[in-house]
């Protein structure tokens, strides 16, 4: 009896862990080590890339192979900057704690306006037809990109677990992906649900540990399917691929 309930709710996904994952590194692209790195994302072959900290807060268009960069603009104090997202002919730009973000004409980049939102800004992403923020909790604010308000939220769980701590995010194939501040791990989302898909370890990524901080940055190019991802200082950005990992299945207690 017990054996079967097991059954039951492993097949009703109760007590069932998310599939895990590492990484293969694909190919290896220069980052400048100075770009505190808050949102990453492609548009139209190249990569667009926002940085924080006061003073040195800005946007940039990166060549991706290169590393060099093409455009800029700066966010001057006080602002921290935050995420990123391109929709709609518009680049909008999240702020830390000051509960402002900024539209931009795309790809100009030219200053359009500013609007408000309460709390903290962290990441940003879209699916084409709504934008998804993060704000630092296991919270993703769903809103509608015309009016920039919020219309929903979800809740992020593994499980009965709540995920905190989202931060930069991507739209990756129908799923919302998020880093998890002050880790290695980038977690896979169902979009309509909140429910953990499963969960990237980045922990073997190289990196120059004299500088860099922490894994921050993914970006996603549909046309070629390739995934970028980096980190605040980092050096280097990372073009990889996932790599399930395998466990033994978990043996049932015997009565
Ligand atoms: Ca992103």
């Amino acid at each position: 009896m017990r054996y079967i309930l097991a059954l039951l709710l492993a097949g009703a996904g109760w007590g069932q862990q998310a599939p895990r994952y590492t990484a293969r590194i694909v190919k290896t692209f220069p980052h400048d080590p100075g770009a505190f790195t808050q949102g990453l994302e492609f548009r139209n072959g190249a990569l667009y890339e926002s940085t924080g900290m006061v003073g040195t807060s800005g946007i940039r268009k990166v060549a991706l192979e290169t590393g060099k960069i093409l455009q800029q603009l700066r966010v001057g104090p006080p602002f921290f900057g935050e995420g990123i997202t391109i929709i709609n002919g518009q680049l909008i730009q999240l702020t830390w704690q000051h509960q402002t973000g900024f539209v931009y004409k795309f790809p100009e980049l030219q200053f359009v306006r500013q609007f408000t939102y309460p709390g903290e800004g962290w990441g940003l992403t879209n699916d084409g037809k709504k934008i998804y923020m993060s704000d630092g909790t296991a919270q993703i604010r769903v809103w509608d990109p015309a009016t920039l308000r919020e219309t929903g939220r979800i809740t992020v769980m593994d499980g009965t677990r709540q995920v905190a701590a989202l931060n930069e995010l991507e739209w990756v194939r129908g799923e919302i992906w998020a880093n998890v501040w002050m880790t290695d791990e980038i977690v896979r989302i169902a979009p309509a649900t909140g429910k953990v898909l499963g969960w990237v370890d980045l922990s073997a990524l190289p990196r120059n540990r004299g500088v860099a901080d922490v894994l921050n940055g993914i970006a996603y190019d549909a046309a070629t399917r390739r995934l970028v991802v980096t980190g605040k200082y980092w050096d280097k950005m990372y073009q990889i691929e996932l790599v399930p990992v395998t466990v033994p299945a978990r043996s049932v207690p015997a009565r």
